[in-house]
C-alpha cells in the first residue's frame, strides 16, 4: 500500500472511531493545512545547517529518552549525532551498569523499564545543571542522572500507583520537589488486603505523586478519580497539573472514550503543603495520602477539556498552559494567572480557559519558540502546526466565524510520519530560543535503508527561526525515544567532568590485597593501563568473591574494562573510578581477566588470570 494511501486510511479510521464515540472531529471547520493553503503563502524561511564540521562542537545538548529500551541518550543539536548512551533501567554492560554492585543496588533486580520523559533540574525558571530526571512507566520508578558525571545516582519506587508516566519538576525558585503522573488508576493499596476492589474499577484510583529531589523520597500522594497522564508546574512554583484522559473510569477504550470531554486537573502547592502540615493524610505502604478527589477536597481544581486530552506544556513567558485534544482536534489555553480566582471560587474552573483553537487531527504535544508561537503535533494528520497564541486568544473573542477561518495558523510542515512529542530548543524554560525543533515521529517506514520487521524512529529536525517550518534533517534513532530536550552547550559543558573524584566511592583501592574470610574472598586491585595490580587471583570453587577495582589513570578518556572471561562479568571504570562486582566462583578452571576498552598499545596484555581451584 502506498504511503499516502496507508496515512489517509488511519485517518479515515481515527474519524469513524472519534464519530462513534459521539464527537464530532473537525465538522464545518477549515482544517489548519487548507486554512494555510487558502492564504497566500507568506514568510522566510530559517538558514541553519545541521553541519558541524570537525574542530566544532554541537551548540546543544540534547538529552533523548529511549522508551521501552530503559535508557536515556545524548544526542548532539544540530548534528543529531548519538554522543553517548546512559543506561538508567536497563542493563547494559559497556558500562557495567547492571553488572556491578553499584548499579545493582539502585535497580534491585529490575533491569527493563520504560523511558519517556526527561527534565533537568531549575533555578529560577531554567537549567541548573545538576540534575536530569527521568520515569520509568513500567516499573513505576523515578531515575536521577547526575549531570556531572552524566550517571545515576538515585531511584526511587514509587508504591501505590502504575504507569508512572508525566514528570515534571519545579520550576521557580528551584526544584525541590517533582511530580510524577499515575497513568492507570489502581485499588489502593493494591494487594491481598483490598482485594474486594479488584473487580470493582470504582475503587481504583490516579494519584499525583510529589518526590522530593534532592532527598529522592516520596512527599505525598494525591488521591484521584481519574487517571493522571502528563504534568507540568508553573514558573511561579504555584501549581502543578495533570491531563486525565479517562474521568470515566472505564477500563475499555470506548468507556474512556465515553464523556465528551475530560479533565486538566490543576495542584494548588500551598494547600498541599498545609493540609501535610496539619496533617490531614491517610497512610498507603508507607506513604501520605491527601484526599483529591472531586467534591472532597480543595486541593485540586478540575479544567473541563475535551476529549481524551494528551499533552500539557507551559509558554516560556509562564502565563498559558497549553493542553492538546488528542481527540478533540483542538488545543485547550489555560490563562495561569486566572488559577487563583478559581481556587478562591471567584470564577468558574472553564474561565480559566482563554482560547480553544483548530490545529489538526490527533494533537499530542505542544513546544513553544519563545516569541509568542506556539508548535503543536499532530499524530493523525502527521504535521507540526506552528500557531500564535496571541491570535487565537483574539479570534476566540471575535466568535466562532473569525475562529473557523484559522487566524492562528502560521506554518504547518508535513512530517514523516506519526508524531509524538515535539520539542524545541531550550522550551521548557523561560530562555525558550526558537532555534530548533525536533519532532519525534514514531514512524520512520521507507525512510531508512529497510532493517527488518523492527525500524528505528525518525526524528526530524527543523529550523524554526524563520516564520516557517524548515525541515533539515531526517536522523534514525534507536527505539523507541518518546520525549527530548535540548539544552544550551554554555549551561551544560562547565558541569560536565572528565573524572571522577576518586574518594567519593568508600571502597576506592589504593593498595592491592586479597583478603580470605571464611567463603568470602576481597579482592582489591589497581588498573592502570596497561596494567592490573595483581597478576592473578587463586581461590577454591564456592568462594564468594567481590572484585574492587580502581581506575588509577588521570587521563582523560583513560578508561578500563574489566571482564572475566566465561564468567558474564563485564563493566568499564572511568579515570579514578572504583567499580566493584560479587559473584560465586561456581566453575573451576583458569579464566583471563582482560580489559575491554583500548587503553594503550600493550591493551591487549593487560590481563590477569582468576584462577578456581577444586
Ligand atoms: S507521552 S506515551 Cu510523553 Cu506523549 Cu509517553
Ligand atoms: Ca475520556
Amino acid at each position: 500500500m502506498s504511503e499516502k494511501k496507508s496515512n489517509k486510511l488511519n485517518r479515515r479510521n481515527f474519524l469513524k472511531a472519534a464519530g462513534a464515540a459521539g464527537i464530532v472531529a473537525g465538522a464545518g471547520v477549515m482544517l489548519p493545512k487548507d486554512a494555510l493553503m487558502a492564504r497566500s503563502e507568506k514568510g522566510g524561511k530559517g538558514k541553519m545547517s545541521f553541519h558541524v564540521p570537525p574542530g566544532k562542537l554541537d551548540d546543544y545538548y540534547g538529552f533523548w529518552s529511549g522508551g521501552h529500551s530503559g535508557e536515556v541518550r545524548i544526542i548532539g543539536v544540530p548534528s543529531m549525532r548519538e554522543i553517548h548512551r546512559i543506561p538508567v533501567f536497563n542493563m547494559d554492560v559497556g558500562s557495567g551498569w547492571g553488572v556491578t554492585n553499584e548499579s545493582k543496588k539502585l535497580l534491585r533486580g529490575r533491569a527493563a523499564g520504560d523511558t519517556h520523559h526527561v527534565h533537568g533540574s531549575y533555578k529560577d525558571g531554567t537549567y541548573d545543571a545538576k540534575y536530569l530526571f527521568v520515569n520509568d512507566k513500567l516499573n513505576n520508578r523515578v531515575a536521577r542522572i547526575r549531570i556531572d558525571y552524566m550517571e545515576v545516582d538515585a531511584i526511587v519506587e514509587i508504591p501505590n500507583i502504575q504507569g508512572a508516566h508525566g514528570l515534571f519538576p519545579q520550576r521557580y525558585p528551584k526544584t525541590e520537589w517533582l511530580v510524577v503522573n499515575s497513568e492507570f488508576q489502581t485499588p489502593v493499596p493494591n494487594d491481598a488486603t483490598n482485594r474486594k476492589a479488584f473487580n470493582n474499577p470504582q475503587e481504583y484510583y490516579g494519584m499525583h505523586t510529589i518526590i522530593d529531589a534532592e532527598r529522592m523520597a516520596i512527599v505525598c500522594q494525591i488521591k484521584l478519580d481519574e487517571n493522571c497522564d502528563l504534568a507540568a508546574t508553573d514558573y511561579k512554583g504555584k501549581y502543578s497539573m495533570c491531563t486525565s484522559y479517562n474521568i470515566e473510569k472505564g477500563v475499555t477504550i470506548s468507556e474512556m472514550l465515553a464523556s465528551d470531554f475530560d479533565y486538566l486537573i490543576v495542584f494548588n502547592w500551598k494547600r498541599i503543603k498545609k493540609a501535610l502540615a496539619a496533617g490531614k493524610y491517610d497512610r498507603v505502604n508507607g506513604v501520605k495520602i491527601l484526599e483529591g478527589r472531586k467534591g472532597k477536597s480543595d486541593l485540586t481544581l478540575r479544567i473541563p477539556v475535551p476529549k481524551n486530552p494528551h499533552g500539557v506544556n507551559i509558554s516560556p513567558d509562564g502565563k498559558y498552559a497549553v493542553c492538546c485534544g488528542k481527540v478533540s482536534p483542538t488545543t485547550t489555553v489555560v490563562e495561569l494567572d486566572r488559577l487563583d480566582d478559581a481556587f478562591a471560587g471567584k470564577i468558574k474552573p472553564e474561565e480559566c480557559i482563554v482560547a480553544q483553537p483548530y490545529v489538526g487531527l490527533g494533537p499530542l504535544h505542544t513546544t513553544f519558540d519563545g516569541r509568542g508561537n506556539a508548535i503543536t503535533s499532530i499524530f493523525i494528520d502527521s504535521t507540526n502546526v506552528k500557531w500564535n497564541i496571541a491570535k487565537a486568544i483574539e479570534a476566540e473573542k471575535m466568535g466562532e466565524e473569525a475562529k473557523k477561518k484559522n487566524p492562528h495558523i502560521v506554518d504547518v510542515l508535513d512530517i514523516h510520519y506519526q508524531v509524538g512529542h515535539i520539542m524545541a530548543s531550550m522550551a521548557e524554560t523561560k530562555e525558550a530560543d526558537g532555534k530548533w525543533l525536533v519532532s519525534l515521529n514514531k514512524i520512520s517506514k521507507d525512510r531508512f535503508l529497510n532493517v527488518g520487521p523492527l525500524k528505528p524512529e525518525n526524528d526530524q529536525l527543523i529550523d524554526i527561526t524563520g516564520e516557517k517550518l524548515r525541515l533539515v534533517h531526517d536522523s534514525p534513532t534507536y527505539i523507541e525515544p518518546h520525549d527530548c530536550l535540548m539544552i544550551r552547550r554554555d549551561i551544560i559543558e562547565p558541569h560536565v567532568k572528565h573524572r571522577v573524584e576518586m574518594f567519593e566511592h568508600p571502597l576506592a583501592v589504593t593498595k592491592n590485597s586479597i583478603e580470605r574470610k571464611g567463603n568470602k574472598v576481597i579482592v582489591r586491585m589497581t588498573a592502570n593501563a596497561p596494567i592490573f595490580g595483581l597478576q592473578e587471583v587463586k581461590l577454591k570453587q564456592g568462594n564468594v568473591v567481590t572484585f574492587i577495582v580502581t581506575n588509577h589513570d588521570e587521563i582523560v578518556d583513560l578508561s578500563n574494562g574489566v571482564a572475566i572471561s566465561n564468567y558474564n562479568i563485564n563493566f568499564v571504570i572511568g579515570p579514578q573510578q572504583t567499580k566493584s562486582v560479587t559473584f560465586t566462583a561456581d566453575k573451576p578452571g583458569v579464566f583471563w581477566v582482560y580489559c575491554t576498552n583500548f587503553c594503550h598499545a600493550l591493551h591487549l596484555e593487560m590481563r590477569m588470570r582468576f584462577i578456581v581451584e577444586v
